[in-house]
């Protein structure tokens, strides 16, 4: 696939996905949808020895200031039902990925952009990073899981009041409400994330999947993640990556991980 306005650069097993609109303070379109659902249903998960994945956006105003919103006008309700549902779909496949995928949010994160940080599975906020899920000023609701995942990680009090009265919220009420990781200096945002995946690097590959899947079963509908667990837990048994983390721990040294 040709990518327009996702630019991607792959270096040390971590690759960077820069969501490049800046005029558009990097609104998703649909192309740049698009390019997002390639890349983590089909380039992403085939790239040998990924560490992780940063996303982030160009420039210094946004990380992304929503769904792209000209592309809203005649939308009818049908139309609008299956754009929510597609963008539903992409940013499941983001949080299922394989490996880590880290937001790092450089400025505004609003509306779809707020909700592609929540769909990824670490967040770091750069100290202007700009929180907020706007849409009931355009007579919409969040529409890529943002009343969902947003009571996730900062309860329903907040998270109402927030999709209610469409407020921003800075940096540091974002990390003290629990929707972000760490908060940086501006311009930190993505040696932070690196830093951040290296050292789970260091960590063994299968059980690190496991442990996003196994935590997301917490959310997902019909699903017992306890029995989740449980599975998990044997499979990772029956790894030899188990095999040489136990006798690197007897041996008292570091283990050495191939993933298998
Ligand atoms: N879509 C398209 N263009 C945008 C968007 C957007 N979301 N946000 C900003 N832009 C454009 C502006 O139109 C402007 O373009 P131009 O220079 O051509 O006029 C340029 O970016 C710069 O923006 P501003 O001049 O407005 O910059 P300010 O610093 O004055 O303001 C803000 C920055 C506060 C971020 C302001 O731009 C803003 O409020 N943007 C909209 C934020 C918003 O409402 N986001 C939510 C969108 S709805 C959504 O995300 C729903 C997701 C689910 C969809 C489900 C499918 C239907």
């Amino acid at each position: 696939m040709q990518y327009e306005n996702v630019q991607i650069a792959i270096e040390h097993g971590i690759a960077t996905l820069v969501i490049s609109r800046e005029k558009a303070l990097n609104a998703l379109n649909r192309q740049t949808l698009s390019e997002l659902e390639h890349f983590f249903g089909e380039y992403g998960p085939e790239i040998e020895h990924l560490k992780g994945v940063i996303i982030t956006g160009a420039g210094e105003k946004a990380f992304v200031a929503g769904a792209d919103i000209t592309e809203f006008s005649g939308l009818s309700a049908t139309e609008g039902q299956a754009l929510a549902q597609r963008g539903q779909d992409i940013f499941f496949l983001i949080e299922r990925f394989h490996r880590p995928v880290i937001a790092a949010v450089n400025g505004f994160a609003l509306g779809g952009g707020c909700e592609l940080a929540m769909a990824c599975h670490l967040r770091i906020a750069g100290e202007k990073a700009r929180f907020g899920q706007p849409e009931v000023n355009l007579g919409l609701i969040p529409g890529y899981g943002g009343t969902q995942r947003l009571i996730q990680y900062i309860g329903k009090t907040k998270a109402m009041e927030l999709l209610l009265t469409a407020d921003l919220i800075g940096a540091e009420e974002a990390l003290r409400l629990g929707l972000v990781n760490y908060v940086v200096t501006a311009g930190e945002e993505i040696t932070k994330a690196k830093e951040l995946l290296e050292k789970i690097a260091t960590k063994a590959p299968f059980a690190v999947s496991k442990i996003m899947e196994t935590v997301n079963a917490y959310f997902e509908d019909g699903e017992d993640g306890f029995e989740r667990e449980v599975s998990a837990f044997g499979e990772c048994c029956g790894t030899e990556d188990f095999i040489e983390g136990a006798t690197a721990f007897v041996e008292k040294r570091k283990a050495n991980f191939t993933g298998k």
